[in-house]
C-alpha cells in the first residue's frame, strides 16, 4: 500500500492555499520538507563487494571488459534486480574486438517523460578486482536500487539505473548509451547520477560541480550530516558522466579520491593521512574488498539514495 507522505502537498494544492495567503504567511505555511530518502544498509553494500570480490578470483583476478569476470558481474546485478521486479534491458557493444555490456534498469512507473538516471561502472582494469574502482559506486547503486523495491518507492518521476561497461577503456559504454538515444528519449532524462569510486581507504568527499540543483542536493545531503565537501577537480569529467554533459543533460556525482594525495588541510578536515593519495591501490591488484573506508562508502551510499529519492520525488 502507498502511505501518503505527512506535509506533502500537491503543487496545485500549494497554488490553492497560496492565493488565500499573504506573502510572509506563504512561508510560514509551507510544509516542511521530508527527508523521505532511505538509509542504505552498509552491510549489504559490502555483501556486494563480496560478491563482486569472489567473481574476479574465480575470474583470473579481474572483472575486465570482455572478460569473463565482467560477464559475471552483470549476470550477479542483473539476477538481483529482476528478482526485485525491475524491468533489466542489456546492451551489447564491441570495444578493442572484446565484446562488452550494459545494463539498465528500469522501475516501472513515474512520469515516462522525467526520468532520472543513476549509474556506475561495473568493469574493472585488467590489474584487479576493481573493489573500490568502482565496485564501490555499483554495489551501493544495487543496494538503493533494491531498496526502491523493498519500500515500493512510487516517485513522482521515472527512474533508470545504469551499470555500464568498459568505462575503464574510455567511457565506450556510457558513450554507446547516451549516443544510442534518440533526441526525444535524451530530452525527457532530467538528470544523470555518477558513482565511481565512493569508498577510497583514504578519503576525501568530492561532489561534482557540474548542474547546480544536482550539486546542491549531494551537498545539502552532507551538510545534513555535518561533513565537509569540496568540488571534484581530479581529472573532471573522467567517468561516464561525460557522454551525459556532453550531450546537455543535467549531470553531477560524488568521488572519493583516486590517485592524488591528500593535503593535511584535507586530513585535517577529513582524517585519514596527509601525503598519502586517496587510493593507493588505484588501477592495482590491491584494488581488494581490503581498499575500502567503510564510513565512506556507508556516507556515500546515503548520499546517493538521497539524491535519487530527491531529485525523483
Ligand atoms: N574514471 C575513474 C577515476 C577518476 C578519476 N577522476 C575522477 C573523477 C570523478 C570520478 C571518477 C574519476 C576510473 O575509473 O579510473
Ligand atoms: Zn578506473
Ligand atoms: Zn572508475
Amino acid at each position: 500500500m502507498k502511505l501518503s507522505v505527512p506535509g506533502r502537498v500537491t503543487g496545485a494544492a500549494v497554488i490553492a492555499v497560496a492565493a488565500l495567503l499573504t506573502t510572509s504567511a506563504i512561508a510560514d505555511a509551507a510544509p516542511a520538507r521530508v527527508a523521505a530518502a532511505p538509509d542504505i544498509p552498509v552491510a549489504n553494500v559490502k555483501a556486494h563487494l563480496t560478491q563482486l570480490q569472489s567473481i574476479a578470483t574465480a575470474n583470473g583476478g579481474n572483472r575486465a571488459h570482455g572478460r569473463a569476470g565482467y560477464k559475471a558481474s552483470l549476470d550477479y546485478v542483473k539476477a538481483q534486480l529482476d528478482a526485485a521486479g525491475f524491468t533489466t534491458t542489456i546492451q551489447q557493444f564491441t570495444a578493442s574486438s572484446r565484446v562488452g555490456y550494459n545494463l539498465i534498469a528500469d522501475w516501472p512507473g513515474g512520469d515516462a517523460n522525467q526520468v532520472v538516471m543513476a549509474g556506475s561502472h561495473l568493469d574493472s582494469v585488467t590489474s584487479g578486482a576493481g573493489i573500490n574502482d568502482n565496485g564501490s559506486g555499483s554495489a551501493a547503486l544495487l543496494e538503493a536500487a533494491l531498496t526502491v523495491s523493498r519500500t515500493q518507492y512510487q516517485p513522482t518521476k521515472h527512474l533508470r539505473f545504469a551499470w555500464w561497461g568498459a568505462e575503464e577503456l574510455g567511457m565506450i559504454g556510457s558513450r554507446n548509451y547516451v549516443n544510442g538515444l534518440t533526441t526525444a528519449n535524451r530530452a525527457k532524462i532530467s538528470g544523470y547520477l555518477n558513482f565511481d569510486m565512493i569508498g577510497s581507504p583514504n578519503p576525501g568527499y568530492f561532489v561534482y560541480d557540474d548542474d547546480p540543483a544536482i550539486e546542491k542536493t549531494l551537498k545539502d545531503f552532507y551538510a545534513g550530516i555535518g561533513v565537509a565537501t569540496e568540488i571534484e577537480t581530479e581529472g573532471d569529467g573522467r567517468s561516464d558522466h561525460a557522454p551525459f554533459k556532453s550531450a546537455g543533460i543535467p549531470v553531477g556525482g560524488v568521488f572519493t579520491g583516486a590517485s592524488s594525495t591528500k593535503s593535511a588541510a584535507q586530513a585535517a578536515k577529513w582524517g585519514g593521512t596527509a601525503g598519502q593519495s586517496f587510493d593507493r591501490c588505484y588501477h592495482s591488484s590491491c584494488d581488494t574488498t581490503s581498499n575500502i573506508n567503510d564510513t565512506a562508502l556507508n556516507r556515500n551510499s546515503d548520499a546517493l539514495a538521497y539524491a535519487v529519492w530527491e531529485l525523483s520525488e
